[in-house]
């Protein structure tokens, strides 16, 4: 360990001389990973051994995606070396902000599930808390983003060839995953998988723990094939299951790939975690809790009951009473064509023997209900196997000892609307855990300019007690911290504008508003309501000479999932008004647009600093939670949203006067949609404005004709508009006025941005995880 920037100065120019001596920053880059990797090894090891001798509880996180980002940084400031490399290098003649930039993204999530899963893991070692990651080791992880024309288009990513200093490949840990094979008499004839588990070191901030997490990659096995398997075909398949994440984040295509895929890490990690076992089998739930993150590990279940029933010997009431108590469930949407849902042919050839099980404890539930004479509409609910499919969300609420939503408006829909006949079952199963976000990464790291303004103001504790922020809250009419707080913005600012370049030709206005709607591309989402807002402005700046608004630079980013032809045209909708807007000599000295090409973690990094606004503006009951408000909120940004989500939470904490909220309510939603009485037409009727904009919209004349509008066309006039954007149009320029008016008094916006900040600290995912940890886990900090 180096504690001092002497001493790391020392061994780095001595280490670089070895490796060959030269200026490259590629080397540097090089010799500081191994550097980093020997300090985190001895802390690794001496954790990995408490844990063993302690015998404490283990949590393992069971999840399909972790969307971490890059490492070096925050590894750095974990280690609390941070500012010694920083310094060390610079007097070296290197900078440490460019080395990290050379590491390239593990992008193996799609959006907020995800990069959930990622704070989870840096609060669970903050916490020093026995917990790990369990997934998948995707050769290729999310697509990389281009504009071009302003279309998406997607290219490969190829993560894994530099990260060599962050993993280490457990050879002797490897395990055989059994797939197919002829259930009877014996299962026979299976074609095995091997599957190698890859170590990451998951280290907690500046207090010697490091946990782990664990990927598994997929290669052939030396035991023998079935005989009609072809050889070639076997090591193709193969070697599919770990090549790449699927790309979808809300619509569920049933392929064979994908189940393949999550048997693949369940089994694993199972297999894994009974072999290890520091107690006899029946001890199970006082050494082990399993977290799955969304159904997309929930045949962990049938899977446990096998090992259990088939390799442990068990009977199958102590094997479903051990399951049931080690098993808990995280659901994160509620969108039905996210809702996982197998074809029970699919699952028995591919798994005949878990198949089995799942058929098994489908009777047995099924016999119980109708011993409580449950009625026929409940129990179709209810049926784990109905009409042939496999249902994975009720599967995971019957083998599963806890069951939660994400924000508290998300547990109480899942409870009394898409999962009520199983609350009524299972009422004692239901908690809410809202979600949050490693203040570590999203304040400290990504803004260390405002970490610096708050611990000068407030002292340092809040880093170790995130809900210390709200010791800002004396601050929020103090015109010198108010002062303090619009430089260190501006600088954000700055730093963005250096980042993305220009907006087109057009250099970007460092004073203007910046208005960020920064997530994955979806119908809910509303990126479509956001960019016809634009136009309307646009217009007005056209056709009415007296109105002149405040600059405003819109920024966008996200992906589209490549099979979602509407996401995609809205994709290109806001490119094309983008580059007309961003010519007009009028209109850009009021709007800007910027679309920020391949959005991920560390484009977001330098996004959520610099945000005024955040454009949360989901249908309200669609969003689950949203954690990227909560980044904006911790970097002091408003809320610009609809009560939805967590945003209903953070509007609790900072008031309704300091965020700006709009649109119909979601108990107004549901009932719009249950009896089905919103009609787009007849919004449009009423406003001359709206029917204009449409339109122009439906004759394409928004630009120069380029965009293709069929799915947007399909979606506002034959499905009659599902997500409500006309219907909350009105609503939403309203209050883009009022937010306008409100930066315009700088006492009141930096007195807003001030509240957000310091009640932003029970957003940490610090509190999720202890929340979790009490009342779900009950882990031991060791
Ligand atoms: C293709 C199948 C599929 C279906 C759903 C893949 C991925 C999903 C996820 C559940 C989508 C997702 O990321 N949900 C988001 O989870 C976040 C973390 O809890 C929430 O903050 C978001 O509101 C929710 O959309």
């Amino acid at each position: 360990m180096f504690h001092s920037k002497e001493k790391f100065k020392e061994e780095f120019a001595k280490r670089l001389e070895q490796a060959g001596g030269n200026k490259e920053p590629r080397l540097a880059y090089a010799v500081l990973g191994a550097m980093v990797r020997e300090v985190v090894e001895e802390d690794w090891i001496r954790t990995n051994k408490r844990y063993k001798e302690s015998e404490t509880k283990q949590l393992y996180y069971f999840s399909i995606e972790f969307l971490i980002g890059r490492l070096l940084g925050q590894n750095l400031y974990n280690l609390g070396i941070f500012t010694i490399v920083q310094e060390g290098l610079r007097e070296l003649g290197y900078s440490l902000a460019e080395l990290e930039e050379m590491e390239p993204e593990p992008g193996l999530g799609n959006g907020g599930l995800g990069r959930l899963a990622a704070c989870f893991l840096d609060s669970l070692a903050a916490l020093q808390l026995p917990g790990h990651g369990c997934g998948i080791r995707y050769k290729g992880g999310l697509f990389t983003q281009r504009i071009e024309d302003g279309f998406q288009t997607e290219y490969p990513t190829d993560w894994i060839k530099e990260m060599g200093n962050w993993e280490i490949r457990r050879e002797d840990l490897t395990v055989e995953i059994p797939f197919y094979g002829r259930l009877h008499p014996h299962l026979t004839d299976m074609e095995w998988v091997k599957a190698v588990p890859y170590d990451m070191p998951v280290i907690g901030a500046s207090n010697g723990t490091v946990n782990t997490l664990r990927l598994w990659q997929a290669e052939i096995s030396e035991r023998p094939l079935p005989a009609h398997k072809d050889f070639e075909e076997y090591a193709m398949e193969t070697a599919a299951i770990s090549d790449r994440l699927y790309p979808n984040d809300s619509l569920v295509t049933g392929k064979i790939l994908r189940l393949k895929q999550q048997y693949f890490m369940c089994s694993a990690s199972l297999q894994t975690i009974l072999k290890t076992l520091p107690c006899p089998v029946r001890q199970l739930p006082a050494h082990v809790a399993i977290q799955i993150n969304d159904t997309h590990p929930a045949i962990a279940i049938p899977e446990l009951m096998r090992i259990l029933l088939d390799v442990e010997g068990l009977e199958w009431e102590e094997a479903w009473y051990l399951t049931t108590q080690t098993i808990s469930y995280t659901n994160h949407t509620i969108l039905g064509e996210a809702m996982e849902k197998w074809d029970s042919h699919l699952l028995s050839a591919l798994v005949p023997r878990v198949y089995e099980i799942i058929q098994e404890i489908d009777r047995r539930f099924k016999a119980q209900l109708q011993e409580q004479q449950c009625k026929e509409e409940a129990f179709k609910k209810m049926s784990i196997i109905d009409d042939g499919i496999v249902k994975m969300a009720v599967l995971a609420v019957v083998g599963s000892y806890k069951v939660n939503g994400v924000a508290q408006l998300h547990t109480d829909i899942l409870k009394n609307r898409e999962m009520k006949e199983l609350y009524r079952q299972f009422s004692g199963k239901f908690h809410n855990k809202t979600n949050g976000i490693s203040h570590r990464r999203w304040l400290i790291k990504a803004n260390p300019e405002l970490t610096n303004l708050i611990t000068e103001s407030i002292g340092q504790e809040w880093i170790k007690k995130p809900i210390l922020l709200n010791n800002l809250n004396k601050f929020a009419i103090d015109a010198s911290f108010q002062e303090a707080l619009k430089a260190v913005k501006q600088t954000k600012k700055n730093q963005l504008i250096d980042h993305v370049g220009k907006a087109g030709n057009s250099p970007i206005d460092p004073l203007s508003i910046f208005d960020i709607h920064i997530k994955r591309f979806h119908g809910y989402k509303r990126q479509l309501m956001n960019i016809l807002h634009i136009q309307s402005l646009y217009d007005r700046i056209k056709e009415d000479s007296t109105f002149r608004p405040y600059p405003r630079t819109f920024f966008f980013g996200g992906k589209a999932a490549p099979g979602y032809e509407f996401a995609k045209q809205v994709i290109k909708l806001i490119n094309a008004v983008a580059s007309k807007v961003n010519k007009d000599p009028l209109v850009r000295k009021h709007i800007h647009i910027v679309f920020v090409e391949d959005y991920n973690v560390s484009h977001g990094e330098k996004l959520f600093p610099a945000a005024d606004v955040s454009e949360q503006i989901s249908t309200a009951s669609k969003e689950a939670s949203g954690t990227g408000n909560m980044k904006f909120m911790m970097n002091g940004a408003i809320t610009l949203g609809t009560l939805d989500g967590a945003n209903v939470e953070i509007v609790e904490r900072v008031g309704k006067e300091n965020a700006f909220i709009f649109g119909l309510h979601s108990q107004q939603i549901m009932q719009l949609e249950k009896h089905k009485s919103y009609r787009a037409q007849d919004v449009i009727e009423q406003s001359p404005e709206l029917a204009t904009l449409m339109a122009r919209l439906l004759h394409g004349e928004f630009s120069d004709g380029s965009e293709n509008i069929s799915f947007i066309r399909k979606q506002l006039v034959d499905l009659n508009d599902p997500y409500f954007v006309l219907k909350d149009f009105q609503s939403y320029a309203t209050v883009h006025e009022e937010m306008v008016a409100a930066y315009a008094n700088s006492a009141e916006w930096w007195g807003m941005s001030v509240k957000n900040i310091a009640e932003s600290g029970v957003f940490s995912s610090d509190r999720t995880i202890q929340q979790y940890s009490d009342e779900v886990w009950h882990l031991e900090k060791i």
